[in-house]
């Protein structure tokens, strides 16, 4: 009876779960990336004939462009002198439709594009239009010219067995890669020239140009760990895993676009769900990178774990050849509850310790509630160095619910002081200062209309058929150095549901209450 009188007394703190902290914040504005817009070098090349046209979302296959089909990251573009651009962002492509059976002919690519809103705090009134539109600045096809990607069994790239007609001509002299390569979904830009993209087939990372598009190393292999977090000389694979098909199967009409998931059982791999890489990429102030891998359920051998694996990584040195490296297990990274994916990491400019993480669950189902599934979307500050006995990360602030935006300066125009970034999946967190974040979405195109939201009942399509960015920034600078650190260091309310019930003081309270953080904080 105790507990409950005590979780009674608490709800207030606790109403939104278990490292909800979230900082006051206000929507600066909303913006979208028109899906029926394609860049040039997507344009005029087949697309699409994998997926099944019964199967295609009411959408006509094959595409004769490659089509957006949204963003799996999003990270600051760098000028020449390697200085971040205000506004400017470099953004990677999703591996195409979702799996290596349907992406054979998709172009994976990295485009910069310029997100900017308008907003003025309503000064004179001024307000803007409802949606932005991003403008695309660039767009780099993934290639590989010095043939550095190669599997261990001696399979080539998919454009080396098959391409889907004759459009694809110059793709496959510039070795493109594509959604059969990799599901590329980490990007960590290290500067204008050169980055390390994290995938998920294997999941296996590697570096590249992200201006030009050139891959720059061959790819190395994520360690599998023993129970001690030690590398123990094997590495995990997937059932997308190329290295698992014979190349008489790669090259014969049946293209072994994916195998059994016994066949990685029985191999010497470690098995790990073929949508579960990196997606979470992080370049911290140091130069190294935290890797974040998505998920521990589906089909995976992970699925005991107390979170998803982190480790450190050291890129290559951005000359031709010179390939990331796998340097340690930084921890575990546990879920709030019904979060089950890490949708992007981001760095927090400056910090080598803290990274900004959304997570995320699957997407809607319909939009009949209650509903099979609840969507979640958290952004939560984490400190990659502060392990417990398990080697979890135990120190954990969530900041932001993606269902519970304030917009007070209604920016939107639609008269409601909320907004919630709920539909599609959402990929990609960008920090941009002390204050501000952009975060994106993925679409998953064509199975974008995660409501089933009929066209003609909804005014803004955009929010259902595009690619969209939401600017937000804190009141607070959050992400000060400084401010972080002692927020960071300031006991959470799960404190008070972890102790011993009879601990907790007649108030309830415990000494975490929200009240007294914020009299600590200023
Ligand atoms: C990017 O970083 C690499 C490695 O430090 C360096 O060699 C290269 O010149 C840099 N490029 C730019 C554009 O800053
Ligand atoms: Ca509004």
């Amino acid at each position: 009876m105790k507990v409950s009188l005590a979780l009674s007394l608490l709800a207030p703190g606790l109403a939104s779960a278990q490292h909800s902290m979230d900082q006051p914040h206000y929507l600066v504005g909303l913006l979208n990336y028109p899906n029926s817009f394609v860049p040039e070098v997507l344009q005029g090349h087949t697309s699409g004939t994998y997926i099944d046209p019964d199967a295609s979302s009411g959408v006509t296959v094959p595409f004769s462009d490659v089509p957006g089909v949204g963003f799996s990251d999003i990270e600051m573009y760098y000028d020449d002198n390697g200085s971040p651009v205000s506004g400017q962002f470099y953004v990677l492509s999703d591996n195409g439709f979702g799996s290596s059976d349907n992406s054979g002919d998709y172009a994976l690519n990295i485009q910069h594009l310029k997100i900017q809103k308008p907003f003025t705090y309503r000064h004179g009134e001024s307000n803007f239009e409802k949606y932005t539109v991003v403008e695309n600045l660039g767009t780099a096809l993934i290639h590989d010219p010095e043939g550095f990607i190669l599997w261990e069994n001696g399979a080539d790239i998919q454009v080396a067995y098959h391409t889907p007609d004759e459009t694809w001509d110059d793709y496959k002299d510039l070795r493109v890669l594509t959604g059969r390569d990799f599901d590329v979904e980490g990007l960590a830009v290290i500067n204008q020239t050169c980055a390390v993209v994290g995938d998920e087939l294997m999941p296996a990372i590697f570096m590249v140009n992200p201006k030009t598009g050139v891959v720059l190393s061959p790819f190395v292999r994520t360690p599998d760990i023993d129970s001690a977090g030690n590398f123990n000389g094997a590495f995990l694979s997937t059932r997308g895993d190329k290295v698992h098909c014979t190349i008489e199967e790669l090259e014969s009409d049946d293209q072994c676009t994916s195998v059994d998931s016994s066949v990685v059982d029985d191999s010497e791999y470690r098995k790990h769900d073929p949508s579960g890489g990196y997606e979470g990429f992080s370049l911290l102030a140091d130069g190294t990178i935290a890797a974040f891998v998505e998920k521990n359920s589906g089909d995976t051998s992970l699925s005991d774990e107390p979170g998803v694996r982190v480790y450190h990584v050291i890129p290559g040195d951005c000359s031709s050849g010179s390939a990331p490296v796998f340097e340690s297990f930084l921890g575990y990274y546990k879920f709030e509850h019904n979060a089950g994916n890490i949708a992007d990491v981001s760095a927090i400019p400056g910090s080598s310790r803290y990274v900004a993480v959304i997570e995320r669950n699957g997407f809607p189902s319909g939009h009949m509630f209650p509903a099979p599934r609840m969507p979640a979307n958290k952004v939560c500050i984490v400190d990659l160095f502060d392990l417990d006995q398990d080697m979890v990360m135990q120190n954990k602030k969530c900041i932001l619910n993606y269902h519970n935006i304030d917009d007070p300066w209604d920016v939107d125009g639609n008269g409601i002081f909320k907004y919630a970034q709920t539909q599609v999946t959402n990929e990609a967190l960008v920090v941009v200062d002390d204050y501000c974040i952009v975060a994106g979405t993925d679409t998953n195109y064509p199975w974008t209309n995660q409501f089933a939201l009929d066209e003609s009942v909804v005014p803004y399509y955009e929010e259902v058929a595009d690619a969209r960015f939401m600017v937000v920034c804190f009141v607070e600078p959050i992400f000060n150095l400084e401010m972080l650190a002692e927020f960071m260091a300031a006991p959470d309310f799960l404190a008070v549901v972890r102790q011993d019930p009879n601990e907790v003081s007649e108030d309830g309270l415990g000494g975490g209450s929200r009240r007294k953080l914020r009299h600590q904080r200023h």
